[in-house]
């Protein structure tokens, strides 16, 4: 049936479907967001949260402390630089209402979130990139200092002896967690919260690929890619290989899988089975991972290697970190 303006008026209002989950016996999801360090990000949302921020004021605080942690490599500060040195970050964010913001390639400035967000709220345009963001950021009171830190430095130093680009899977949590193994080669932090008036929003912060080309830009501040939000059905954000991401438009198919019925976790299961079949041998080795919140609190998520994880918090405020399936899990 076609929508008219007045089903439209009348469709099931976000707070009946939230609230069908706590009918159901089961305390809904508010706030995810992607690997181990998601659980401190969690903690910023929900503080954020419990003050009478917006599902907006959760994610990008939950941003902010990735960002501003450089002992992950990187979101942000301690972000490893692209082959030439230089820290880049991309960012965005998407409201329940389709309000989008996102930055590109940004340098010299720790909060890319918060100049997406300044983008999507002080401009007539939805994305800046490259000089261009670094001018309005410092326009817009943003304090400017260098990311890139000794440690970052040194792993590039390191990294320029054989130059070799090999992205390898789940460095978000093995470099984080401090393990052996060498650089890391990519972090992201995505989340996707529910406000207390049940209203969604979502972020991605990145600084990429460790040793990417200058200018390579992945899916992370690409709305559809590495975010998509819509109040109706609920989000998704994604984190590894930003082509594979983009190739599928990862975060919208996923959204629209929801929509068509499935859960979060099949949505999910479902753009990476479709990627796998795309790009076959292509991806056997490199990691993509989506993972979904629905607009019941449902969280779910699906990777193509093993090792995803990401924090979960419910309308509690207790914070339990999952792990997701994956396509080529092991035997
Ligand atoms: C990118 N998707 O720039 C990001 C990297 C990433 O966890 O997710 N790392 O391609």
């Amino acid at each position: 049936m076609k929508p008219t303006r007045r089903t439209l008026l009348t469709a099931a209002p976000a707070a009946a479907l939230a609230t069908s989950a706590v009918a159901q016996g089961r305390v809904p999801d508010v706030m995810v967001s992607t690997w181990d360090f998601g659980a401190a990000a969690n903690a910023a949302g929900w503080a954020a949260r419990q003050a009478g921020g917006s599902a907006l004021d959760m994610v990008e605080a939950g941003g902010k402390v990735a960002e501003a942690d450089e002992s992950n490599s990187s979101v942000g500060l301690g972000g490893m630089p692209d082959r030439d040195g230089r820290v880049t970050l991309d960012a965005c964010v998407m409201t329940w209402a389709g309000d989008i913001g996102a930055v590109c390639a940004l340098e010299n400035v720790v909060h890319a979130v918060s100049v997406a967000r300044a983008v999507m709220e002080k401009t007539p345009h939805t994305m800046l990139v490259g000089a261009g963001a670094r001018a309005f950021a410092v326009d817009q009171g943003f304090p400017t200092q260098t990311l890139l830190t000794p440690r970052a430095e040194a792993a590039w130093r390191d990294w320029l002896k054989t130059a070799e680009y090999a992205p390898r899977a789940n460095s978000e949590n093995t470099d984080w967690r401090g393990a052996p193994g060498g650089p890391a080669n990519h972090d992201t932090i995505g989340l996707l919260a529910i406000g207390a008036d049940d209203r969604m929003a979502g972020a991605c912060t990145t600084s990429g690929m460790a040793f990417k080309m200058g200018g390579r830009v992945g899916d992370s501040p690409i709305i559809g890619a590495g975010l998509y939000v819509d109040d109706e059905v609920g989000g998704c954000t994604a984190t590894g290989v930003g082509e594979d991401v983009v190739r599928v438009a990862g975060s919208h198919a996923v959204v629209e899988a929801m929509r068509g019925g499935l859960d979060p976790t099949a949505a999910c299961r479902r753009v990476i089975e479709r990627l796998a079949r795309l790009r076959g041998p292509k991806v056997a080795g490199s990691q993509v991972a989506l993972l979904a919140l629905d607009k019941h609190g449902r969280a779910g998520a699906f990777a193509l290697q093993p090792g995803f994880t990401y924090a979960v918090t419910d309308a509690t405020g207790r914070t339990r970190i999952a792990r997701a399936g994956a396509l080529f899990e092991g035997p």
